[in-house]
């Protein structure tokens, strides 16, 4: 198949997820073309069958806001008429479903005929696509996509409940790749942060408000008042400063390191105790994923889809939205035991294990598959009533 992929090229979940599926699918021997603004992050070597197609945005002195959309739909005209494609997939409504739709438009006045599938990630639904600046076209760009799917049932239920979708929306979970993410011996790593043998907790996330990082902060106080340990903060955004501050107010700043963006996360996930995931709301939790391949359990919150993924007192603990008590205090009850530690650790592994790579990308495989031969069906239809 000759597959073109949309996506935001920065670290965030849905960015990682499709560079990753284009990877997988590349290893496959599909013909990957990534259609984007600037390189995805993780899509750093060379393999013949991957390609990368830069959405350049011309700058004119009348425009105060550059008109990305109609670059992008130009960009997919271009792509998918000189490299022949056989199927978009867009992750992320805005505005990729809009352009891939557009772009799907201007391709049948030239007689081809292509069919766009548009993942869901989250934000772009519980965030951003409610808000009425963008909801008419978010509902028109999925009803109008040829497949649509949702990293889990909660998405679902949310994007059917606050949306009139017309489209049946299919499942597809998060998944994670155990070649990069698995447990790596990194000791010397790990005596440099705890020397004393402390715990460690960790935290990844792009500290924007829906990921709660103060409640991290607080619940970690709360922690260090009954088990000896360290938290490190990795990743940056706009509440990374607050956090350092409310550290200060707390006296705990000998305590957290925050590291700022890294590449090589799996190696600090391999030296990490336990994973803190208080957000607001959350899609699937692609990060906790990622921790839990690496063997780290995971205290969340219980919003969203994160009850598909973090199996309650197995692979760790989930409360409310904002209890930082009950947090802190699920936390200490796996920490404070090695062989309970060792347990959950152990769990944790298994349950990521039901998100492999390797039993998801044949979903997507097959769903592109279904997608194209009822859109070539539709197509033949078509002809034949004219
Ligand atoms: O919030 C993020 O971490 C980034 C965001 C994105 O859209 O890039 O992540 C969303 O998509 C991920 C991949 O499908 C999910 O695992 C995250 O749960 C989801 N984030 C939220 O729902 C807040």
């Amino acid at each position: 198949m000759k597959i073109g992929i949309v996506c935001y090229p920065t670290f965030g979940g849905s960015g990682v997820v499709a560079t990753e599926l284009g990877k997988a699918l590349a290893d496959e021997g599909h013909q990957v073309h990534f259609i984007t603004y600037s390189q995805p992050a993780r899509l750093d070597f060379f393999s013949a069958n991957l390609f990368y197609h830069e959405v350049s945005v011309r700058d004119y002195p009348l425009f105060d806001y550059a008109p990305y959309e109609s670059a992008l739909a130009s960009k997919l005209v271009d792509v998918v008429m000189f490299e022949k494609l056989d199927i978009l997939h867009v992750h992320y409504a805005i505005p990729h479903a809009s352009a891939a739709f557009m772009a799907k438009q201007i391709l049948e006045t030239y007689g081809i005929h292509i069919p766009f599938v548009t993942t869901l990630h989250g934000t772009d639904i519980t965030l951003v696509g409610k808000d009425p600046t963008y909801k008419p076209v978010v509902t028109f760009s999925i009803n109008k996509s040829d497949g649509v799917t949702t990293v889990s049932e909660d998405l679902k239920k949310d994007t059917n409940n606050h949306f009139p979708i017309t489209t049946e929306i299919k499942v597809i979970p998060n998944f994670i790749d155990f070649n990069r993410f698995s447990l790596q011996p990194k000791g010397h790593f790990k005596k440099a942060i705890a020397p004393n043998d402390e715990r460690i907790l960790i935290h990844t996330s792009n500290f924007r408000k829906v990921k709660r990082t103060s409640d991290v902060i607080k619940m970690f106080k709360k922690v260090l008042e009954k088990i000896p340990s360290k938290l490190l903060m990795v990743g940056d955004g706009p509440d990374r400063a607050n956090n350092e501050q409310l550290c200060r107010d707390l006296g705990i700043c000998d305590h957290v390191r925050f590291l700022g963006k890294q590449d090589a996360i799996e190696e600090i996930l391999s030296v990490s105790d336990l994973f803190l995931m208080p957000s607001e709301t959350e899609s699937f939790g692609l990060a906790a994923l990622e921790a839990m391949a690496c063997k780290v359990p995971v205290i969340s919150s219980n919003a969203g889809g994160l009850p598909e993924l973090n199996v309650d007192g197995y692979c760790g603990y989930m409360s409310n939205v904002g209890d930082v008590e009950d947090m802190a205090a699920k936390a200490v009850l796996i920490l404070e035991n090695d062989d309970t530690l060792n347990q959950f650790k152990e769990n944790a592994f298994k349950r990521a294990q039901d998100f492999d790579l390797k039993k998801i990308l044949p979903i997507y495989i097959d769903f592109y598959n279904e997608i194209i031969t009822k859109h070539l069906a539709r197509h033949a239809d078509a002809v034949k009533m004219a």
